[in-house]
């Protein structure tokens, strides 16, 4: 019988120097992913690291694994094939809001309804840090950038919701300021047989500074940040006194003041992905 394998941290940390710009959201996502794969026991061989372009897509560099850099929106077709050819694998797919949604929207939805063994890890920072902070997808309304002087008139598409819509098998979102749950979403994709997909909230302190801060400020998060469990009720808040049920078919939030918890909503993680 083979022996565990035991790796550390460090050992999926490459020797290429790191060139994001200092406070960039994504240190904390490589950290976190350097941190949670010694915890998989797979081996540094078996893991690949696909990648598109962008900011976020210099992540295969540091990585002490398999990696490709690959064509802009593209990554979700090489990562296919490459589990298809070998399922040894440990596929990742490392992508931005860009990446993902503009240029490689169609690849993203095809590969999350074939519901291949890849676990997709999409950066959203609602802007293009790469090419200099042109609006992107995820960019809201009325957001003034270098592309949209005026603000931006489209509406923004949700991740999310794009992956429910693909009747997609594993959806998560977590942030950049939240490293444990970031490293429990990790270890929960990468359990998951079928393509899964973690949004990560990141903050792109050069051109997009505080994008997510309503859900970073100490004063604001808790009343907006719900972490779902499994079997449990839908309840959050800073004094944990607010909770979700279904006003017919639209939730609603409602205060635990004046609602009993059996009323609220209970997470069913291997539920339907609509409703
Ligand atoms: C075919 C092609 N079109 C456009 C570009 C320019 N380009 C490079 S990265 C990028 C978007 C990057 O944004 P995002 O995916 O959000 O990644 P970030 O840099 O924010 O991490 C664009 C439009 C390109 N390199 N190739
Ligand atoms: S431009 Fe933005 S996303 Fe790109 S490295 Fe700098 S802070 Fe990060």
């Amino acid at each position: 019988m083979s022996e565990p394998i035991k790796l550390t941290r460090k050992d999926f940390a490459s020797d290429q120097a790191v060139r994001w710009c200092p406070g960039c959201g994504d240190y904390a996502i490589l950290a976190q992913m350097q941190k949670t794969l010694p915890e998989l026991g797979i081996k540094k061989e078996n893991i690949v690291f696909i990648s598109g372009i962008g900011c976020s897509s210099r992540f295969p560099y540091y990585m002490n694994t398999y990696g490709i850099h690959s064509i802009h929106g593209r990554a979700p077709t090489l990562a296919s094939g490459l589990k298809l050819a070998n399922p040894e694998l440990s596929v990742w797919v490392i992508t931005g809001d860009g990446d993902s949604l503009s240029i490689g929207g169609n690849h993203l939805i095809h590969i999350l309804r074939r519901n291949i063994d890849v676990n997709i890890v999409l950066f959203n920072n609602r802007i293009y840090g790469l090419t200099k902070g042109q609006y992107s997808p995820t960019s809201l309304q009325g957001h003034k950038t270098k592309s949209s002087p005026m603000g931006s008139v489209e509406q923004p598409l949700n991740p999310i919701s794009v992956a429910v819509g693909t009747e997609a098998t594993f959806i998560a979102r977590t942030i950049d300021t939240n490293v444990k749950h970031m490293g429990e979403m990790f270890k929960q994709a990468a359990a998951h047989k079928g393509t899964s997909i973690v949004e990560v909230y990141q903050n792109c302190v050069i051109f997009n500074d505080g994008a997510w801060s309503y859900a970073t400020d100490n004063q604001t998060k808790d009343d907006h940040i719900l972490e779902l469990e499994d079997g449990k009720p839908l309840i959050f808040g800073t004094e944990r006194d607010k909770g979700i049920r279904l006003n017919g078919l639209t939730p609603e939030v409602v205060s635990l003041a004046d609602v009993s918890e059996d009323e609220l909503l209970v997470h069913d993680e291997d539920g339907p992905a609509s409703l």
